[in-house]
């Protein structure tokens, strides 16, 4: 090659750069939520901010309703940057990334207040940081509430009633252990096969927080509610690093930020979302038990010690404890 055309090739190698720069961007963010469900409406107001703050340049559509897909398969198609961003919870990172099932794990939260703080200060960005070399940039987490079981048919008042019970668990190893553990046979699959499942007999319940026991209407098949409250793993927010790794750093910064003050906004339609779906499903009629949770929280021992296993992990957990 001349080197007449070789810095004509990298002057417009160089502009189109600059024109990449100026471009209008917009970034796809996935969930599997409907319309009006706290996530989907705290990524659109990320949205409002990030376009607000680059005068309409960068702009957030959210596909939620799972229309690209459910959550595994829109967490890869973010890794490989199909995707630019994602809300999906904790529980189908944990295989990929160790750090988010020890967020998942029974009955770790002693409050939502523990969590926050938690999720909010450095433990919180050191799990996020451990997303990128998987191809992901963590930006912030949401609220998910606890998790309770549900059932179709016998409600569950103690422990010893899951005993042999097909139970729809999220697609984690984690989340499979912990319905070993619970004494139930765990059956992994993705949110939006559940009601099939629960309708036709394919599993005796799943559990969730109240708000997507309402509006994926699974209270509708599954109608007797067990306050468990095993876990309150939350959310997570995640960009494709190929997607982010296209912005300048001005922008990743103005990006970082409305995530980031996203949360309060999600926090506040949160805890309304969750009063609502109660009174919604009460109203619907569902059988809500109350249970002794200690007696369920005594059996998680080999979770913790299966999946809290390298030293690293273990000083996680201790911390995340220790924090009041
Ligand atoms: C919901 C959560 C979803 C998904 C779902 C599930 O609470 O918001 O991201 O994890 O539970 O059970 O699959």
């Amino acid at each position: 090659m001349k080197i007449t055309t070789m810095i004509g090739l990298a002057l417009g190698l160089a502009l189109g750069a600059t024109t990449v720069h100026a471009q209008e961007i917009t970034l796809r963010s996935a969930d599997i939520h409907p319309d009006g469900y706290p996530t989907v409406d705290a990524v659109k107001y990320m949205g409002e901010l990030v376009s607000q703050r680059t005068n309409g340049r960068i702009k957030i559509q959210v596909m939620n309703n799972s229309v690209l897909g459910q959550e595994k398969d829109t967490i890869e198609q973010t890794r490989f940057g199909v995707i630019d961003m994602n809300r999906v919870n904790a529980a189908p990172f944990n295989n990929l990334v160790p750090e988010t099932a020890v967020l998942g794990l029974p009955f770790l939260f002693r409050s939502p207040d523990h969590m926050h703080k938690v999720v909010d200060g450095p433990i919180g960005d050191e799990v996020l940081k451990a997303f990128e070399p998987h191809g992901l940039i963590g930006l912030a987490y949401y609220d998910s509430g606890a998790r309770s079981f549900y059932t179709t048919k016998k409600p569950v008042e103690k422990l010893a009633d899951l005993k042999g019970m097909k139970i729809r668990v999220q697609q984690s190893d984690m989340w499979i252990a912990m319905m070993q553990a619970f004494g139930a046979n765990p059956t992994p699959m993705p949110m939006g096969e559940v009601y099939s499942s629960l309708e036709t007999g394919v599993v005796d319940g799943a559990e969730n927080n109240w708000p997507s026991y309402e509006s994926a209407r699974h209270y509708e098949v599954a109608k007797n509610y067990s306050l468990t409250q095993h876990s309150m793993t939350p959310e997570i927010l995640v960009m494709s690093k190929i997607s982010w790794d296209k912005l300048t750093p001005d922008d990743q910064k103005i990006v970082r930020e409305a995530a980031k003050e996203s949360v309060g906004k999600m926090r506040e339609l949160w805890a309304a979302r969750e009063k609502s779906s109660e009174e919604k499903v009460r109203a619907g009629g569902v059988n809500v038990v109350t249970v002794n949770k200690d007696e369920f929280a005594a059996a998680m021992k080999p979770v913790y010690d299966r999946f809290v296993t390298d030293a690293k992990l273990k000083d996680l957990l201790k911390r995340i404890q220790d924090v009041q």
